[in-house]
């Protein structure tokens, strides 16, 4: 089993999330995120572990199949594309993801780089905006945190 661990912090918003794998098996993304609007919020793995500039220096979704922003169900998705997470009125939004494109061991781990809330709802590519097909058209970055190794 291998654990890891991301504190997420913006100015307002705060929260921590949890990742662990078995094996070769699926990813599981728990926690919790509060300060936030009520709604919906995308929720993305972006590339890179560097907050030297806030969320802005994460870099995007983390993509290294090359493909299209998209929903977490989607084919022609980006690895880090984990959808929305919804915050209640109380502005606390509970994680629970389960995913295969987020390993923590392999070339392709996200051990390093960045978990991302965002301010507005993540259309999934199916917006018709101009960033739908690379963002989600989801806004501003509202709270990020490193992801790292947990014992
Ligand atoms: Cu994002
Ligand atoms: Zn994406």
């Amino acid at each position: 089993m291998v654990k890891a661990v991301a504190v997420l912090a913006g100015s307002d918003v705060k929260g921590t999330i949890f990742f662990s794998q078995e094996g070769d098996g699926p990813t599981t993304v728990t926690g919790s995120i509060s300060g936030l609007k009520p709604g919906l919020h995308g929720f993305h793995v972006h590339a890179l572990g560097d907050t030297t500039n806030g969320c802005m220096s994460t870099g995007p979704h983390f993509n290294p199949a090359g493909k299209e922003h998209g929903a977490p169900e989607d084919e022609n998705r980006h690895a880090g594309d984990l959808g929305n997470v919804t915050a209640g009125e109380d502005g606390v939004a509970n994680v629970n993801i389960t995913d295969c494109q987020i390993p923590l061991t392999g070339p392709h781990s996200i051990i390093g780089r960045a978990v991302v809330v965002h301010a507005d709802p993540d259309d999934l590519g199916k917006g018709g905006h101009e960033l739908s097909k690379s963002t989600g058209n989801a806004g501003g970055r509202v709270a990020c945190g490193i992801i790292g190794l947990q014992g």
